[in-house]
């Protein structure tokens, strides 16, 4: 039995399918579709694990494992055993890269996500809009501030760190929110230009 990833289409999954790539991980995908109107995930998603959420990935021995941080740090600790794309332990590059790998689920990810629920409930100038506005813009001016004095996430060299920043950044390039001077555009390029993150886009061309 193989590694099966469920992928939902346009979705934080597909930094998974990245990373994969990067591994060069042997690994089944099955491509799940959002509902057209309510844009959620579909049923056969809760057949595989409660919360029905993508990614997930279905190990050896059929256990589903959900969260994009514990899918990667698996896969990360079962193929990457020469460190390719992570510091070493006890490395100073090590604390930033923990930082950023866990700040792409939590500090980063809630401000950008709020977006897809207050613009079409007409509430980006509420109150809660405003705060969430004020989050998009600090951690925005945080990530200019890392990529203006380091090349990637975690410092000088690819990480996964990376391909974790990679969905909620490419989002915020399509949707305008990214400036012309931004560091952020020199690292979107960057990341384009990987073959791995090239063979993602292919794969999720169809989404
Ligand atoms: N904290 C989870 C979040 C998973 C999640 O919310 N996935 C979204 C994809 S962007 C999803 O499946 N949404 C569809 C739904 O909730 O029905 C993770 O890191 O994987």
């Amino acid at each position: 039995m193989t590694l099966t990833l469920h992928h939902l289409g346009q979705s934080r999954s597909e930094r998974i399918i990245w990373l994969l790539e990067e591994l060069g991980a042997p690994y089944e995908l099955v491509v799940h579709k959002r509902d057209a109107a309510t844009r959620l995930a579909p049923a056969a998603l809760a057949d595989i694990h409660p919360l029905g959420k993508a990614p997930l990935l279905v190990l050896d021995d059929g256990r589903a494992l959900a969260e994009t941080g514990a899918i990667a740090q698996y896969l990360l600790d079962r193929f990457d055993i020469a460190n390719r794309l992570r510091p070493v332990p006890q490395s100073p590059a090590w604390p930033v890269y923990l930082e950023w790998m866990h700040a792409s689920e939590g500090a980063v990810f809630l401000p950008f996500l709020m977006n897809a629920y207050l613009r079409p409930s007409g509430l980006m100038d509420s109150p809660l809009g405003q705060y969430m506005a004020a989050e998009r813009a600090k951690i925005l001016a945080h990530v200019d501030a890392h990529l203006a004095a380091h090349a990637w996430f975690a410092g000088e060299t690819f990480s996964a760190a990376d391909c974790l920043m990679g969905f909620q950044l490419e989002a915020a390039d399509q949707a305008g929110a990214i400036s012309e001077d931004s560091p952020v555009k020199d690292w979107l390029e960057r990341i384009r230009a990987r073959p791995a993150h090239q063979a993602m886009r292919q794969i999720t061309a169809k989404d």
